[in-house]
């Protein structure tokens, strides 16, 4: 059976890139389409939106065998995701904008959390650093430099002059790169700048509206060098749903390095003798990091 990866799904037909080259469109068999199944994330299911549907249709990402011009199957996956559904991800390049939308911290933790539960890697790219003056965007990188000092990489870039795409281009060969991020982030634009000759339509952010044009509305795999690049829908919600509020902790992988003794301890603010609290206390873990991770837990517990 000849054999595909899937670059695009729009109602039902599936764009495939085959081994040749060729990209072709096609339906998936019936039984393919229909099944799904359910997992359950969160111990305590507490919510009902902790049940995760997972829909055993092939997905961006899948490699897919073909039969008789459409597809019979898909290998089984490395990973897959939800938002944005997709399989087979070899990293995730967090896109945040320094500024328009603002830069926030709270989203940032938020996608990490996502990501880390995932076991897949962030790579953090803080797109409109024009948009900033000198001393703000020495501040910024002066934050940031903790996010590196957990072991992930920041790369700062303007899109549309180009700087900084060149070292953000040696990340991405071999690999299956997604770009995720708030809408307006800058992720197509991005993607222009490292392949220009897709000229992908962005959105112009219109000032009065706040809101533009050309959004991305699905999820797209584009070619680079061994590997593809996808640009993301982006979207202005996301929650903590299939992550269990015990298990936060653990996706905060900045806390690992402060050991805590107690059984079960969920290191909330000032626990006498919590190695975690104290560290957050003396500044040596982030302070937003750590209220994040409060605000986190809370919102898990349905406290507001
Ligand atoms: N000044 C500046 N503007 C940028 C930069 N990158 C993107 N923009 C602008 O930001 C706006 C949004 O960019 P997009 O690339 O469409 O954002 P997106 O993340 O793809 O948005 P969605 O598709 O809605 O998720 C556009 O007006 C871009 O021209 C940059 O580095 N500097
Ligand atoms: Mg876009
Ligand atoms: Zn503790």
């Amino acid at each position: 059976m000849e054999k595909g990866r899937v670059i695009n799904l729009n109602g039902g037909v599936y764009k495939v890139l085959m081994e040749d080259g060729n990209i072709l469109s096609l339906k998936a068999r019936g039984k393919l389409r229909s099944e799904k199944t359910y997992q359950v994330n969160d111990k305590s299911l507490s919510k009902k939106k902790d049940v995760q549907v997972i829909k055993n249709s092939p997905k961006v990402g899948d490699i897919v065998l073909i039969d008789n011009d459409m597809i019979a199957s898909y290998l089984p996956r490395k990973n897959e995701m939800i938002r944005p559904d997709i399989s087979n991800v070899d990293q995730i390049l967090l896109v945040f904008a320094a500024k328009e939308p603002d830069f926030s911290f709270f989203l940032l933790d938020l996608f990490i959390v996502n990501i880390i539960n995932k076991k897949i890697k962030p790579l953090i790219v803080i797109s409109k650093i024009d948009k900033l003056n000198d001393e703000e965007l020495n501040n910024l990188k002066h934050d940031m430099d903790y996010y590196k000092k957990m072991g992930y990489d920041v790369l700062f870039v303007n899109s549309l002059n180009g700087e900084g795409i060149s070292e953000l281009k040696e990340e991405l060969k071999g690999k299956i790169t997604i770009l995720s991020g708030q809408t307006g982030a800058g992720k197509s634009t991005l993607i222009n700048a490292i392949l220009p000759e897709f000229n992908l339509r962005t959105q112009e952010i219109s000032k009065s509206l706040g809101r533009g044009k050309h959004t991305t509305r699905e999820t797209n795999l584009y070619m680079y060098e061994d590997g593809f690049i996808g640009d993301t829908p982006g979207f202005s919600k996301l929650d903590l749903s299939g992550i269990d509020k015990d298990d936060l902790k653990y996706l905060f992988e900045d806390f690992k390095e402060y050991k805590c003794f107690f059984k079960d301890c969920n290191h909330k603010e000032n626990i006498k003798g919590c190695n975690v609290c104290e560290a957050a206390k003396n500044g040596l873990i982030l302070n937003s990091r750590y209220q994040n991770y409060l605000k986190m837990y809370d919102l898990k517990e349905g406290k507001k």
